[in-house]
């Protein structure tokens, strides 16, 4: 089980990397720490259990933050229903076209390797076509908008070396681009 303890930190090494693809058929120690990586945004999502464990809640959790510099992913985006907006384990997960209008989550964004809060919005693409391939190997082209979209921009940006505030204008934190919503 994945614990705080195992996420390491802004200043690791390991996350400015750029994370290695993975090859198929998937080793099982790869199937294994997406399955980890998933549990864990569920029970931190659980109020009970993450008191228990002492987790902080996460829509999205990518390899590197637990120290393995591979392109793996998980993202658990729930809706303020409690609906799930989307849900899976990415492996070499890839952008294949982006919308031209921008999104930004009115809150800024944070991350469970920062532990500090760095005030601005983090201006991303609103919708996205996603490739990916999932635990089984299989293929798969989906379209997000908004807020599921944002979340699997921070992610893929961790197999990237990119931290959220690194999209933050230092001049005008706060300052919005035209053709940009401000989600929530
Ligand atoms: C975990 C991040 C990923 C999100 C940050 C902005 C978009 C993706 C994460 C730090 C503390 C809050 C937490 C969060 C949440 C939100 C709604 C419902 C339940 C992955 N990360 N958070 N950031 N929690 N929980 O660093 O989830 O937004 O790379
Ligand atoms: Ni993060």
């Amino acid at each position: 089980m994945i614990l705080m303890k195992d996420i390491i930190r802004e200043g690791n090494p390991t996350l400015r990397e750029t994370a290695q693809k993975v090859t198929f058929p998937l080793t099982q120690d790869e199937r294994q720490l997406g399955k980890d990586m998933m549990k864990y945004l569920e029970i931190s999502q659980d109020e009970d259990l993450a008191a228990k464990y002492h987790l902080r809640a996460g829509v999205g959790l990518a390899a590197p933050q637990v120290d393995v510099s591979k392109r793996i992913a998980a993202v658990l985006a729930p809706a303020n229903d409690g609906k799930i907006l989307f849900k899976d384990i990415l492996y070499n997960p890839r952008i294949l076209r982006e919308s031209v209008k921008h999104a930004a989550l009115n809150e800024g964004e944070g991350c469970l390797s920062v532990n500090r809060n760095v005030p601005g919005f983090v201006v991303r693409v609103d919708r996205i076509t996603l490739e990916y391939f999932d635990i089984t190997g299989q293929r798969h082209e989906i379209k997000l908008k908004d807020y599921p979209a944002i979340v699997v921009q921070h992610e893929l940006d961790h197999l990237n070396g990119v931290l959220f505030y690194d999209h933050i204008s230092k001049e005008s934190p706060f300052k919005l681009p035209e053709n940009t919503i401000v989600i929530e």
